[in-house]
């Protein structure tokens, strides 16, 4: 395959990272299912070690299942490597843990998927890290919070589960003008929909549980980063800290990946059905979506997103209670928490994925209690618009 990375993404997911096995040919990546490699004599084994020779040594240190995942996302997202991860919170704290020190402080996004979130707060603050959470939709509120000592500013966008949208490029400005480092939390875009480093960010990380697998079978996560020293640095943290990834579950993601453009396509499509079915209902009293006109930044998702994505969130009128009753009376969407499947699943955060931060910090954050998020998958639209109708029709 010639250059790549001259081509447009839809290629790039079907064969970034995909070069036949050197030793067979064979077009699906073999599973490197082994824990050590084989040193021909000791002068090799300490040239691998010396990173005179780049032939793997350790699994945790590499494997070639994994180095064609690590290819394949560096490369849509333009970054100088990757580094895969057990979980997305391995990624996510690989990027704390490697940044972050005694005084240091994080200007972070404050609708964060709940354990981003709850570790700074918790855990990080344990060895004197502080963390301000603001609303980052509007950049100047990350202006406001920055400090001598910040040295991340760490964004999701859109977040979970509010799906308010920063903006990348503004706060890669403000990030480098404090001197700190911009991390975006990808996840429910994929680099599919959405490309930070392009936009100035410096680290993009995912959990690959996500979109990126696609199938609801897999949890795993991924870092990557523009800067070689920068990657250095989160690679050297991130092997001794030791989250990476098993052989066997970077393949499944490997074969995930191969159908996302066709995944994320079809879930998008499904969602620009759902969303003004939902708005228009008159049991709905709200309804966030990126792709809806009435989105407070549609307009930015037009300018750093290539499609508004597959998750939708939204209220019903009478509040908690009803909303339970869609969640307890749909067919279709499974009642459980993750996203980014081929299966729709439905959920409330303010009781599950969120309920470990506080009430009034949830409240602050407009994480608010009738919030109900669908996750929606590759089903027929008229199917799904029906069940949800019927479940609506319960209240
Ligand atoms: N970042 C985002 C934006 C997420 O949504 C999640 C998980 C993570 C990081 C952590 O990834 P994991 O370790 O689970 O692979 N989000 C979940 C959610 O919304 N429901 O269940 C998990």
């Amino acid at each position: 395959m010639h250059d790549l990375s001259k081509m447009r993404m839809h290629t790039k997911v079907v064969h970034a990272g995909q070069r036949p096995d050197p030793e067979t040919g064979a077009v699906s990546i073999p599973i490197y299912q082994s824990s050590t490699f084989r040193f021909r004599d000791a002068d090799e084994g300490a040239d691998r070690f010396a990173g005179r020779d780049p032939g793997h040594i350790y699994t945790r240190l590499g494997n070639p299942t994994t180095d064609h995942l690590e290819e394949a996302i560096a490369l849509m997202e333009g970054g100088c490597g990757a580094l895969g991860a057990a979980s997305g919170m391995a990624a996510v704290n690989t990027v704390y843990f490697a940044l972050l020190g005694q005084g240091s402080h994080v200007v972070a996004t404050e609708s964060l998927y709940g354990p981003s979130r709850m570790v700074l707060e918790t855990e990080y603050k344990r060895y004197g890290v502080s963390a301000t959470f603001v609303d980052s939709s509007d950049a100047q509120n990350v202006a406001r919070a920055m400090r001598p000592e910040t040295k991340l500013v760490y964004l999701e966008t859109p977040s979970n589960p509010t799906l308010k949208l920063t903006d990348i490029r503004a706060c890669a400005d403000i990030a480098r003008a404090g001197g700190a480092l911009l991390c975006v939390d990808n996840t429910f875009c994929s680099p599919l929909l959405q490309r930070p480093l392009e936009m100035g960010a410096d680290i993009v990380l995912h959990s690959m549980t996500k979109f990126i697998n696609g199938h609801t079978d897999v949890v795993a996560g991924i870092v990557t980063a523009r800067d070689p020293e920068l990657f250095k640095r989160l690679a050297k943290v991130h092997k001794n800290m030791g989250g990476t990834m098993d052989p066997h579950q970077s393949w499944l993601v490997l074969r995930g990946l191969r159908t996302l453009a066709l995944r994320m396509e079809k879930a998008q499509a499904n969602s620009l059905i759902l969303a003004p079915f939902l708005e228009n209902h008159p049991k709905v009293a709200w309804v966030r979506y990126p792709g809806l006109a009435s989105h407070p930044q549609h307009a930015l998702a037009a300018s750093q997103m290539d499609g508004p994505g597959a998750v939708i969130s939204f209220g019903v009128r009478g509040g908690l209670e009803a909303g339970k009753t869609v969640i307890n009376n749909v067919r279709i969407p499974t009642l459980a928490v993750s996203l980014g499947g081929i299966e729709s699943l439905i959920e409330h955060p303010a009781s599950m994925t969120h309920a470990g931060i506080p009430q009034a910090e949830r409240k602050a954050a407009d994480i608010t209690d009738d919030l109900v998020r669908l996750a929606v998958g590759c089903e027929d639209a008229a199917d799904l618009q029906a069940d949800l109708e019927r479940a609506l029709d319960m209240i």
